[in-house]
């Protein structure tokens, strides 16, 4: 990896960059990746790469639901592989979910990778490497998919994904949480909650929230998710977009001013 300074002012940016790059050297993350983590990093530039009030909602809200399910799964792929592998493990053993290994670019090879990383950072359960599922509508890779893991979760969490699959699962009568720093992705929009942050700030917001929820009575946590408003989260995101991008542009006053 190329040395950052903590002191660049990109820092956390170029970091996770040079983890997208090492997952492509090490054959977690495919090299279509690269270009989906440089879509997010321009619409994380849009938000100022910051966590929005609207997406800490939607945290609290999957968490909520990942307590409340009967049976929680959660997806990963090359990308969530590479950049939080750490805070996936964290995650899975806060709310009791089995990680699944699930790729659009799928080889067994890179499914195995993925898994072997997950079981070394102490991930309880990990699935995906022996399919014996479909998710019905689905004509690619992506459809693949595991009984007791995400085939029969009722509550699936699904960081970086593309919209058809999300729309399958949500067609499977599944509660669908999509981490997508883009609002307007077909993810984003067909999700039943949608954190429109990086991941590497939403899985811990997550695990956060989890951990403060739980324990909590249904009642309060179904109280949570009542009260999640889908578009009005993701209208919020484009507000907040826009009113960041023209905090930037803000003509400064004609008194004071140096020219
Ligand atoms: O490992 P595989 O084979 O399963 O492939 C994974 C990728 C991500 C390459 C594949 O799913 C893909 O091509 O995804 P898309 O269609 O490019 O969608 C990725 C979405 O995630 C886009 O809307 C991006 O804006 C968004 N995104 C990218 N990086 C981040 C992100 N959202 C949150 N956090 C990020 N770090």
């Amino acid at each position: 990896m190329t040395e950052i300074p903590l002191s660049h002012p990109r820092y956390a940016s170029l970091m996770a960059r040079e983890k997208i790059a090492t997952g492509v050297k090490k054959g977690l993350t495919s090299t279509q990746g690269l270009i989906a983590q440089g879509r997010g990093e321009a619409f994380d530039y849009l938000i100022g790469e910051r966590t929005l009030s609207s997406a800490a909602a939607a945290a609290r809200a999957a968490a909520a639901a990942l307590i409340l399910a009967r049976q929680p799964a959660i997806s990963v792929n090359g990308n969530v592989a590479a950049l939080a592998p750490q805070e996936m493990v964290d995650l899975a053993r806060a709310v009791g979910a089995p990680l699944e290994v699930n790729l659009f670019h799928r080889s067994e090879e890179r499914v195995g990778l993925i898994a072997d990383l997950l079981r070394s950072l102490g991930a309880d359960r990990v699935l995906g490497e022996h399919p014996d599922a479909a998710v019905p509508g689905l004509d690619h890779a992506r459809a693949l998919a595991t009984r007791g893991g995400i085939y029969d979760a009722d509550v699936v969490l699904i960081p970086l994904e593309d919209g058809d699959r999300c729309e399958a699962l949500v067609a499977m009568g599944k509660t669908v949480i999509a981490i997508d720093l883009n609002p307007l992705s077909r993810t984003a929009r067909k999700a039943t909650i949608a954190l429109v942050d990086n991941l590497l700030r939403a899985i811990p917001n997550i695990t956060q929230a989890a951990r403060d929820l739980k324990g909590r009575p249904a009642q309060e946590l179904e109280q949570i998710l009542a009260d999640y408003d889908h578009k009005g989260t993701l209208r919020s995101a484009l507000v907040e977009m826009q009113s960041y991008l023209n905090d930037q542009f803000e003509v400064p006053s004609r008194k004071g001013c140096c020219f």
